[in-house]
């Protein structure tokens, strides 16, 4: 954490990895923006789920290990098992443990045929895959939320290559990945009337503070979400209010007034151009090998 912290601090642009929104309290201000008016990725995602559960259920045979990566609150999740008998086990892969923790014990009463192995973890690095002990031939990931638009498409590509080695022939990956729209819609999903995204990004401040050994005052700093048409992606960045300077584990950061911390990008796609993403390693239609369904995240 503090390599990736330091090296994105020491940029001309500074930034630094979105991944590190997510503590407790992070992923507890990102289950509030899934329930903002304004934020309509995860209503939009939860009904396309609804409609075509059936049809997304009959791909998955009974036999597989559900993986989920980043699996925050496991939500969605219980859309799938709803529908599916015999799955061998859930496999819940998140960063903040205390949240996994409490997540797994309230799966458990509601599942509790379930083989459920969770895993802490940030999965965006190597990380060890729980033994499974039921019998299992396929490893499904489940991929919701439009999470694949904090990746830059080149690293995006970089984890459906990663993913398409996991898994085996005849396994396949639910996606949900949020479609190019009205820049209005878009920019105010990130700049929602109560606060609560401005929180979220600034909790990044607090995570760093306590991890790190920062000194950073998240009231020196604004939110701020644009989209960004040529680039495609929505950016969330924290705005120096003053001439000011941080120290991060014994080493200094000077900040002019006005200048910013990139935090996040999350970018969105056509439908064109996410098959193109993905072509390489994923068809889009069921076949003999893999199978991608693509929730259309659109308004
Ligand atoms: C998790 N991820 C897909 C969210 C997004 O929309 O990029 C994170 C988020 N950031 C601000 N609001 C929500």
């Amino acid at each position: 954490m503090l390599e990736e912290v330091l090296e994105g601090l020491r940029g001309p642009q500074k930034s630094l990895p979105s991944k590190y929104f997510y503590d407790e309290r992070g992923s507890r201000l990102f289950e509030q923006i899934t329930r903002l008016k304004e934020y309509y990725p995860t209503r939009t995602e939860k009904a396309i789920m609804q409609q075509y559960m059936p049809e997304i259920a009959e791909c998955i045979a009974g036999d597989s290990v559900l993986v989920e990566l980043g699996s925050g609150s496991s939500k969605k999740i219980r859309l799938l098992l709803n529908h599916l008998t015999n799955i061998a086990a859930y496999v819940p892969v998140e960063i903040s443990g205390k949240y996994l923790a409490e997540v797994v014990r309230t799966l458990k009463q509601d599942y509790p045929n379930l083989l459920i192995k969770p895993v802490c973890a940030d999965y965006t690095k190597p990380f060890q895959f729980p033994p499974i002990q039921n019998p299992h031939t396929y490893y499904i990931l489940f991929y919701p939320g439009s999470t694949i638009g904090n990746f830059r498409p080149c690293q995006a590509q970089q984890f459906l290559e990663t993913i398409s080695r996991i898994l085996n022939p005849g396994g396949g990956m639910i996606i949900g990945v949020d479609l190019k729209k009205n820049k209005k819609i878009m920019e105010a999903a990130y700049n929602d009337k109560k606060g609560i995204t401005a929180a979220f990004n600034k909790n990044i401040l607090w995570h760093l503070n306590r991890e790190l050994n920062a000194d950073f005052n998240p009231v020196n700093f604004q939110h701020k979400a644009f989209y960004n048409q040529e680039e495609g992606r929505v950016e969330m960045h924290l705005i120096s209010e003053k001439k000011h300077e941080v120290s991060v584990a014994g080493q200094t950061f000077f900040f002019e007034k006005g200048e910013s911390i990139h935090t996040e990008n999350s970018y969105k796609y056509t439908l064109d151009e996410f098959e193109k993403l993905v072509q390489p390693w994923f068809q889009l239609k069921k076949s003999g090998q893999m199978t991608i369904i693509i929730f259309r995240c659109n308004i």
